[in-house]
């Protein structure tokens, strides 16, 4: 949905588009999907085929599909931009009705989502996939600084290339990569970042004129304690300052300086800390959608109040979420989208065709993959709702591991285009079966 705002809009994309006949479509679906994002694609792809040409609506505003778990590569000059989007027309199904428009209100009552251009559509069932907003407004002075002198973010398809072409020119000062309070899509990739700045310095032989530092809101590195370790012991060999605590208030893209806020109940709490910077990386604070935060649909944070099980809302049974823009308490992931995607589906189908088959429980699962280095990489996977790590592969995934690598930079792109978009990856339960056999789940 955000990739609507920063689509790049060439010719050549444009040349691409299937014409959507949204004049011509019924304007009442069986299931309407907000969000052709990854998880609004495999569960729409999936829909779709089973309830037969146009029951199932996918309302996006993007002519652009991203890949963004590609994004940290680009940043880091390990893969090339053009390998991380294809044209909406292409990822969305064929047997699904495509509304090119943006949602901007939903009436969960009426059971109708109204368009950015005013037009309605009605639903029996929701699905709202809609990922969460890049609030890069929400630090000051980030918006005019961001692309130019040294400031840049792997977050925005607009600023990825920029990452890498100003990492290429640091040769002294202090590079930052900062992560902020708000929940984030993909937690790993404010500190992957670093870890390919800092290789990336060592080859350009710039590395001893150079100070990292991680600067991250939160009083840790990682949220589960294995994979925290870890990192911390990869931050630590890299010489990599880790600072935890500071939050990214403000950028002055001017002066090349970053202030920070100081969180948390230690003697500095409550004051500001001001760096120079010759290379910024930011992590935009992530805000859900105003059209769901002001709906009736959303928890007081603003996110789509599902049960965490069944991945259903809690107040209107013909609702359902996934991804980024729910109220799910774990890490939001592609991975998670692809293990939640599964579960909605099966409920909803069955919701659909009346059986009355026992609901499907979504367990939390979601995976980041750590890149630190060119084929070097702690493939963390868990359960956001126990903490417990659900590792797929026999070999323990908090070292870094080439065939990690392999696995997140050249397999997994491969599965996201052929599989997941398509609804048939849910993932990595069943290699885990013989790839991990001894593992508990
Ligand atoms: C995954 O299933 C997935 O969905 C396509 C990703 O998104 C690109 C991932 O990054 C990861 C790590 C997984 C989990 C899969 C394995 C094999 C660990």
């Amino acid at each position: 949905m955000l990739a609507a705002k920063i689509a790049t809009r060439t010719a050549r994309h444009r040349s691409w588009v299937r014409l959507a006949s949204t004049a011509t479509a019924p304007s009442s679906y069986k299931v309407v999907v907000i969000g052709g994002g990854a998880g609004g694609l495999a569960v729409s792809s999936t829909l779709s085929k089973q309830l037969g040409k146009n029951e199932v609506a996918v309302i996006e505003p993007s002519e652009t599909h991203y890949q963004q778990p590609l994004f940290t590569f680009v940043g880091g000059g390990l893969k090339r931009f053009e390998e991380t989007y294809r044209p909406t027309s292409d990822v969305i199904a064929p047997e699904a009705q495509w509304i090119n428009q943006a949602a901007a209100q939903i009436d969960p009552d009426s059971n109708t989502v109204t368009l950015a251009d005013g037009t309605k559509v009605a639903y029996e069932y929701l699905v709202v996939a809609a990922g969460i907003e890049l609030d890069f407004a929400g630090i000051k002075g980030l918006e005019s600084a961001i692309g130019k002198n040294g400031v840049a973010s792997n977050y925005s398809p607009r600023y990825v290339q920029k990452t890498f072409e100003f990492l290429q020119g640091v040769k002294e000062g202090n590079a930052l990569f900062t992560m902020p309070a708000t929940p984030v899509k993909c937690a790993g990739a404010p500190q992957k970042i670093a870890y390919l700045a800092d290789e990336l310095f060592r080859e350009k032989g710039v590395r001893d004129k150079v100070a990292v530092g991680y600067y991250t809101a939160l009083g840790k590195i990682f949220a589960i304690e294995k994979y925290a370790n870890a990192m911390n012991e990869v931050a630590r060999s890299r010489d990599i300052g880790v600072n935890l605590f500071h939050d990214l208030v403000e950028v002055d893209g001017a002066t090349k300086k970053a202030t920070f806020k100081v969180l948390g109940a230690g003697p500095q709490a409550g004051e500001t800390v001001t760096v120079p910077y010759e290379f910024l990386h930011v992590t935009p604070p992530m805000k859900p959608f105003d059209f769901i935060k002001s709906s009736a649909i959303s928890n007081a944070a603003g996110f789509v109040d599902i049960d965490k099980g069944t991945l259903q809302h809690t107040k209107y049974p013909n609702i359902y979420s996934i991804g980024d823009c729910s109220s799910l308490p774990t890490s939001k992931t592609a991975a998670a989208a692809a293990a939640q995607s599964s579960v909605l589906k099966y409920n909803l189908l069955n919701q659909i065709r009346g059986t009355n088959a026992p609901a499907a429980e979504y367990n939390g699962y979601t995976s980041c993959p750590l890149v630190t280095g060119k084929n070097k990489l702690v493939l963390a996977e868990f359960s956001g709702y126990t903490g417990a790590p659900h590792e797929t592969f026999f070999f323990d995934q908090a070292k870094e591991h080439a065939f990690s690598y392999w696995v997140t930079a050249d397999a997994l792109p491969a599965v996201y285009w052929s599989s997941m978009l398509k609804g048939t990856w849910h993932g990595p339960a069943t290699i885990r079966k013989f790839a991990n056999p001894t593992a508990k789940n």
